[in-house]
């Protein structure tokens, strides 16, 4: 166990080099070369944290937090004053469940996907289908992209690598039947999670909103409760603007955690708090690489730890 921990911990921090080398050392920097804790210490430090998309916002907080500290407890070395970034970095990342539910209460749990298009939400539906397969859960794919062909055929592909059935129809097919037939198939098949699968874009001219509050509503007529999780995938690599569009979908939809992909593409690692921040909404998983077991769940302190250790 200590061993699979200390596997996860390296394997993270090894995909977080991008952001680790370039923003998190240029922070070391700022103090270590600042013996003194002063304005121009302040201000380079409040610069490379914009850099690296922490967010304006969140970095004038930070900044402002730091400067009370270090006059408060008469800090005046800088490179004490890390130890108390590190914190505030923890406790801006913290709040919420992090865990993901999988308590169907007596039928399956049902998880919702969903996000723009690219941003990682068939992959990930394919690392947790494999995830929770091998955590004995019994698990169901449901295809509910009906929007191009090559999306059913890769989440296909997915389910066979997991060893786990999948519901799908033809292309163009409506997303909410996909979805209804899932749930009822999940149901008769006493399924433990159901994972599903969603567009980022539509044939036709209805909103991508109004097709996923469809796509809930029916679920929960077939199964009471149902989605118990819905899930906003982010891509990390796409920053502020992502973050736009991330509002879009938490304000029509009742987001219950966020999963934040391609962290192992991007130098702009700040991404991370400024999303959990600006959307209020937990950060549960995060990808790391395209590969089955570069799904991993979040913890605050440990991802905090990885990126500066
Ligand atoms: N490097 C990296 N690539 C990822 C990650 N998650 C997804 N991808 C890749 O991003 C691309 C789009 O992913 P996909 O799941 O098809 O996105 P979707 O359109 O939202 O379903 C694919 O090439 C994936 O392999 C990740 O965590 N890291
Ligand atoms: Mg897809």
């Amino acid at each position: 166990m200590a061993e699979e921990k200390r596997g996860f911990f390296g394997r993270l921090r090894e995909r977080l080099s991008k952001t680790r080398s370039t923003v998190i050392d240029s922070v070391k920097r700022v103090f270590t070369a600042h013996g003194n804790v002063d304005d121009s210490f302040f201000d380079e430090l409040e610069g490379v944290l914009i850099e690296a998309d922490f967010g304006v916002d969140t970095t004038l907080d930070i900044i402002e937090n730091m400067r009370l500290k270090a006059r408060g407890s008469g800090v005046e070395n800088a490179e004490d004053l890390l130890a108390v970034l590190k914190e505030d970095l923890v406790a801006l990342l913290s709040p919420g469940d992090h865990a993901l539910s999988w308590d169907g209460a007596g039928g399956p749990h049902v998880t919702l996907i969903a996000g723009v298009n690219g941003s990682g939400k068939t992959t990930t539906a394919g690392k947790l289908a494999s995830h929770l397969k091998s955590r004995g859960k019994t698990v169901m794919l449901g295809a509910a992209d009906t929007f191009r062909a090559a999306a059913v055929e890769q989440l296909t592909i997915w389910s066979e690598r997991a060893g786990v059935p999948i519901v799908k129809h033809q292309d163009g097919a409506d997303p909410a039947a996909v979805a209804y037939d899932a749930a009822d198939a999940a149901q008769a098949r006493g399924i433990d999670c159901l994972l599903l699968d969603t567009a980022g874009r539509l044939h036709t001219k209805v909103n991508i909103m109004e097709e996923l509050k469809k796509i809930q509503r029916v679920v929960g007529k077939r199964i009471p409760g149902a989605p118990h999780e819905v899930l906003l995938v982010l891509d990390a690599t796409t920053g502020q603007n992502g973050l736009q569009q991330a509002r879009i979908f938490t304000e029509a939809l009742h987001v219950t955690g966020l999963v934040l992909t391609k962290l192992d593409g991007t130098a702009k690692g700040g991404i991370v708090v400024s999303i959990q921040k600006e959307l209020g909404v937990p950060i549960k998983l995060i990808g790391v690489g395209e590969g089955v077991d570069d799904l991993q769940p979040f913890h605050a302190r440990e991802f905090v730890e990885a990126l500066f250790s």
